[in-house]
């Protein structure tokens, strides 16, 4: 194939360029000063190609570099990367996949592996790697931690160098769709004004390969339309959504397609019309297929026909296996419930046998500290696949942690998950270990190579979280906002299932909900193996414990009662925060100063924040447990239960008690 030598000078990559570092660059380093590589594309390169080579061309260090197309790969997004010498070639079907090799190459270069004569072979496990959204027109971010939406707002001005920064992000990590409205979706999304600026955004990320996708409302028929329904099996309401299609597809021939929230918390959908959700995703799939679009369709639905929530989407779904069209892919939260931090897998996965399903994380921590605690989420994600096989998954979606905050993710630390999140879906087999070694390779270069600090502070931080907050498979007890503890938390006019005693279940007799067979039998949604292991409180492992059983206070756990054991964990949690801060406090030499304060920061409102916590659900726990004392080893509370049911501890954010008052405590 014909090459044509590249030779841009660096003036070019002005949307390279990072500010000051507060983080907006990313993982993406910064352009070297004077670079000596040559780098050959094809003729006539697309927009994508063109990315590439400059991307190679300000940050390689080795020699001349060839991407060439290569027909007989045939995932249209793998390449293979050969390092001879001083020579790299890479090789793909299409440009998007030259473009994923340029990053890999970089990756390697940047994670300091030994590239010398190396040869890669990499392809997606997933073909379809989505952000969502929780983005409102008015530019809110539900569940956002970190600014305001990047997509919209009222007085939104060009976007494009952001959007485009946002796209490169995307594609450096395998990124290759985005859905950018909230699930809750607002109407005026399928709009021909709102449709006009979806195309924009649509423009600026194709040549990253990364597909636009909408959420939408069910109802957008009678809402948009004018129609009198929306009832899926109406033939005028097919229609308009074919339509609309038609319309979408005009303005944006790549168009992912929709995802929709439907009959549940609130939203329309079929069942408003007695169809079922099968007959409400086929209507749209029908409307989508000619364009080659596709339907996501979540499976998060709670109508209550079982007193166990958790147990309630898969009594809906089940039912429906082989009833959807080929284009419609059932996107399912990791756990039945709802981004706890830890919880196990969903049932659906791996149940359904004639229906596409996609896992969806959150990668915003709604019920993980918002963006004030530091927590690595590979963990969980990677102990997720460790249960439900991704064989059984066509999609992995993540619900974005990303705003116009200055470093995107609200804290740089927080940036790991969003690569974290990439990386696996690229490949789920990568262990959570290896992602955060690239990942801190990247973007601290100067950290001495050797130094572990960063990754001991963040590789335990998901598992220093579940103790401080909701160790021993307990879940669901956080307060307003699901940011502080609110096991007390109880309204009569407020639906049970949304509130912590329905979860935790604390009684003089103890403790966790039973989900046995002796119990609400949630465990008989799972295959059998799992299923036994779980069942019994003797096997089921301590995580999951107080998730499928209700366990004695003197039950005995590794020789410990169940309330030592549980104060044991709590104590642990706060400690490891401790720890995390000592770990980040000896890096400060290696990190710039305005990140090193922030994440001191949020570690000070986490270490607070973690004894926040362990206060409340302890002493509220005491409360039916006839005052049981704290271990010898247990920091007794700070606060008092009182102080904290009034909300003192939330303004406590700001007021909490300082280290050393809490030192004086501690026996
Ligand atoms: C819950 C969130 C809520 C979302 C909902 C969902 O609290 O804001 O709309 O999930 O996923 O976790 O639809």
């Amino acid at each position: 194939m014909k090459s044509s030598l590249l030779t841009l000078s660096l003036a070019l990559f002005s949307c390279f360029q990072m500010q000051a570092d507060n983080g907006h660059g990313l993982w993406l380093g910064t352009p070297l000063p004077d670079n000596s590589c040559q780098v050959f594309i094809p003729n006539n390169s697309s927009q994508t190609l063109q990315i590439a080579s400059k991307e190679l061309y300000s940050s390689w260090k080795g020699g001349n570099i060839q991407l060439k197309f290569n027909a007989e790969i045939d995932n249209p997004e793998a390449y293979r990367i050969v390092i001879q010498q001083n020579n790299v070639t890479i090789a793909g079907s299409t440009d998007v996949a030259l473009l994923y090799g340029s990053y890999a190459l970089l990756r390697l270069q940047n994670s300091r592996l030994n590239v010398q004569d190396t040869i890669v072979n990499e392809s997606p496990y997933f073909n379809l790697r989505i952000l969502n959204h929780w983005d409102n027109p008015d530019g809110s971010v539900e569940r956002g931690y970190a600014g305001a939406s990047i997509f919209w707002a009222k007085d939104i001005k060009n976007r494009r160098d952001l959007i485009q920064d946002y796209g490169r992000a995307n594609a450096s990590i395998g990124i290759n769709a985005t859905v950018i409205d909230n699930v809750n979706a607002n109407i005026c999304m399928l709009t021909t004004e709102y449709l006009l600026r979806v195309r924009d955004f649509a423009d600026w990320l194709r040549p990253y390969g990364v597909h636009v996708w909408l959420s939408v409302k069910f109802s957008s028929p009678i809402a948009v339309g004018g129609l009198q329904t929306a009832d899926p099996l109406d033939p005028e309401v097919a229609e308009w959504w074919k339509d609309k299609c038609q319309e979408i597809y005009e303005l944006i021939p790549d168009f992912g397609g929709f995802l929709i929230k439907a009959n549940s918390e609130g939203q329309p959908g079929p069942n408003d019309y007695n169809r079922s959700h099968a007959e409400g995703a086929n209507v749209l799939a029908r409307a989508l297929a000619p364009f080659g679009g596709r339907v996501m369709w979540r499976a998060f639905v709670y109508a209550p026909n079982d007193p166990d929530r958790a147990k309630q989407a898969y009594q809906e779904f089940m039912p429906l296996d082989g009833q959807f069209e080929p284009n419609v892919i059932i996107q399912i939260k990791n756990g039945p419930i709802d981004f706890q931090c830890r919880e196990p897998y969903s049932p659906l996965f791996g149940a359904m046998q004639y229906t596409q399903e996609a896992v969806e994380f959150q990668i915003t921590q709604e019920y993980l500290g918002h963006s004030h605690h530091i927590v690595y989420l590979a963990p969980m994600w990677e102990e997720f696949y460790g249960y439900a096989n991704p064989a059984s998954m066509t999609a992995a979606a993540g619900v974005s942690n990303i705003g116009d905050s200055d470093c995107w993710c609200g804290n740089v630390m927080a940036q790991s998950n969003w690569y974290a999140f990439g990386r696996q879906s690229w490949n789920p087999v990568l262990s959570s270990e290896e992602i955060l070694n690239e990942w801190i390779a990247q973007t601290f270069p100067q950290l001495p190579s050797g130094n572990s600090s960063i990754f001991d502070m963040l590789i335990g931080s998901r598992e220093a979280c579940t103790d401080y907050m909701m160790p021993m498979g307990l879940h669901h007890l956080a307060g307003d906002g699901h940011y502080g503890p609110g096991p007390w938390f109880w309204n009569p006019r407020v639906r049970a299932d949304w509130q912590p005693p329905y979860y935790h279940k604390a009684a003089a007799d103890g403790l966790g909900f039973d989900r046995s067979s002796n119990g609400t039998d949630a465990v008989s949604q799972y295959p059998d193996d799992f299923a036994k292991i779980m069942d019994d409180v003797d096997t089921c492992p301590e995580e999951f414990l107080l998730w499928f059983h209700h366990v004695a206070w003197d039950h005995i756990i590794q020789g410990e009662t169940l309330w030592n054991r549980l104060c044991h964990h709590y104590q642990h949690g706060v400690d490891e925060v401790a720890k995390m801060q000592q770990m980040w406090a000896d890096v400060a030499t290696y990190i710039d100063a305005e990140i090193h304060a922030q994440i001191t920061e949020k570690l000070d409102i986490q270490y607070h924040d973690a004894i926040w916590w362990k206060d409340a659900c302890l002493e509220h726990f005491r409360t039916f447990n006839g005052n049981l004392p704290y271990p010898d080893d247990v920091m007794p509370a700070v606060n008092s239960l009182e102080d904290m049911k009034r909300g003192r501890m939330r303004l406590g954010l700001w007021g909490a008690p300082t280290k050393d008052q809490l030192d004086g405590v501690r026996k």
